[in-house]
């Protein structure tokens, strides 16, 4: 393990801040992404949002008011020892429209905040820009990232908190899960798509769109401080062959490979050849300006952040039970157990995909997500046994330290995810619980929001005392 090895927790905007009309916010994508039926067709950008029944519940609006409890929960962060701790900030709340020349007062405010009291307990800020979060005015006027415009609005708001936080935040990650966009192009990117749009054509022009705005803030933040690390952020996992089966391997590579293709682009600076070929025979031509590609060229990542939950799995024949997984179905791997929301649970999945990943590109990897979805339920005594929560997150842990000692993957830290229960990004509940800090709210939006300790903030606080040594503690 690397000496300056960070360990934290891991948090967004979208899913935890809450205070969606408090201090001059505008409203964002995450806003009008429902509980309930409609929550899926909306994320993947096939029902308008604006036809939604008026009754609906929108668990993003309040999520845990984390905007109201940021000093208590951060104040539970240190008592847990984090050495960083991975959030966004909302785009919306800096710029409410994404159009302003001068970011929201209020906002900025806010900000300063959450970071000056991290930097008073010595905890390293780790943000992302956009995690699944646009203003909803740049969705309505330009389509999102759809439109080339949105390079430059992002880049505004890149530069201004750059230049703001300068000095206090290093690390920064430019999209969250920036391949998530094909599979969930309205919670990704804002895309919502219109009959008759050819899909791929729409989805990778935007990819292209958010791989040219990561490169140029990758330029921009090394104009403005020497002292930055910026990376990109990959939904990981690698693909298994289901059999030995040519067939099956070359269809695990196909399928890692649609994942692959935006790191290679952000780390290595290129359109692979395989996505050249993959976007000629599909007939997509994407539109690009002449200094795209010495923008892409010159500008690659830092580091590769990375969130892990799953491995995932794939037969050439399409047949045979299916699988859950963060957000792309597989094919059922009958080696693996699965979670409460059918996730394989996979420690050793955890070892090769780091191993690939950093085979594959040779630049230090940030392990920003990992962890268990589960019902948690409270005692009587007020205490909260999530043994099974310790023994994913220990096992992972391992895996990931044998990545780091025994094959030598350079890692320089690991936040796992939802270190206080928040809104799901997928089914909207609540009740699909990650944290070691409950979070007292229901599906239906019903709680006091009060924060309690789980058994596995006492276990991870030793886990970090004791720099990943003590995993098996017994709570
Ligand atoms: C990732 C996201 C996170 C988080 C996590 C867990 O895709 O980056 O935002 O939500 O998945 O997923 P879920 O909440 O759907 O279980």
């Amino acid at each position: 393990m690397r000496r300056d090895f960070l360990w934290g927790g891991a948090t967004a905007a979208n899913q935890c801040e809450g205070g969606f009309q408090e201090g001059g916010r505008g409203m964002a994508i995450v806003d009008v992404i429902p509980h309930g039926v409609y929550r899926t067709p909306v994320m993947n950008g096939t029902m308008d949002y604006r036809d939604l029944p008026e009754d609906t519940h929108y668990p993003g609006r309040e999520a845990i008011d984390m905007y109201g409890h940021y000093k208590e929960d951060i104040a539970l962060f240190a008592e847990m020892g984090f050495q960083c701790y991975r959030f966004s900030f909302s785009w919306s709340r800096l710029f409410p429209t994404g159009e302003e020349t001068e970011p929201n007062r209020e906002g900025l405010q806010f900000y300063d905040d959450v970071v000056n009291e991290l930097l008073r307990y010595g905890i390293e800020p780790v943000v992302t820009l956009c995690h699944f979060d646009a203003p909803l005015f740049l969705v309505e006027k330009y389509g999102s990232w759809k439109s080339r415009k949105m390079i430059d609005r992002f880049l505004k708001y890149c530069d201004a908190v750059f230049r703001h936080f300068k000095g206090r935040v290093r690390y920064w990650i430019t999209f969250n899960e920036i391949n998530m966009l094909m599979h969930l192009p309205f919670m990704g990117a804002g895309i919502l798509l219109k009959e008759g749009e050819d899909e791929l054509q729409v989805k990778y022009q935007a990819a292209h769109h958010e791989l040219v705005a990561s490169a140029l803030a990758v330029k921009l933040a090394r104009e403005i401080s020497p002292e930055f690390q910026i990376g990109c952020m990959l939904a990981a996992g690698s693909v298994y062959p289901y059999s030995c089966n040519p067939a099956d391997v070359w269809e695990s590579m196909k399928k890692d490979r649609e994942n692959y293709f935006f790191i290679d682009v952000q780390a290595r600076g290129e359109y692979p050849a395989y996505a050249k070929k993959f976007l000629e025979r599909q007939g997509i031509e994407l539109e690009m300006a002449v200094e795209d590609t010495e923008i892409l060229k010159e500008n690659t990542v830092d580091f590769i952040s990375l969130s892990y939950y799953n491995s995932r799995c794939v037969r050439s024949d399409g047949k045979g039970e299916a699988s859950g997984g963060n957000v792309f179905a597989s094919a059922k791997n009958p080696y693996l157990e699965c979670s409460q929301w059918g996730w394989p649970i996979d420690p050793m999945g955890f070892r090769i995909t780091l191993n690939a990943l950093y085979d594959r590109y040779q630049k230090p990897l940030f392990v920003v997500e990992n962890g268990l979805g589960a019902v948690d339920s409270v005692k009587e005594d007020g205490s909260i046994d999530d043994g099974y929560r310790i023994d994913y997150l220990s096992s992972h842990i391992r895996a990931m330290m044998e990545a780091a000692d025994e094959d030598g993957v350079d890692i320089m830290g690991y936040t796992p995810w939802g270190c206080i229960d928040l809104v799901s990004a997928t089914t909207g509940e609540m009740s699909k619980r990650y944290g070691l800090i409950y979070v007292d709210k229901d599906d239906a939006g019903k709680g006091t929001l009060n924060r309690v300790r789980k058994n596995s903030f006492y276990w991870y606080k030793e886990v970090i005392a004791s720099n990943g040594e003590r995993l098996c503690a017994v709570f």
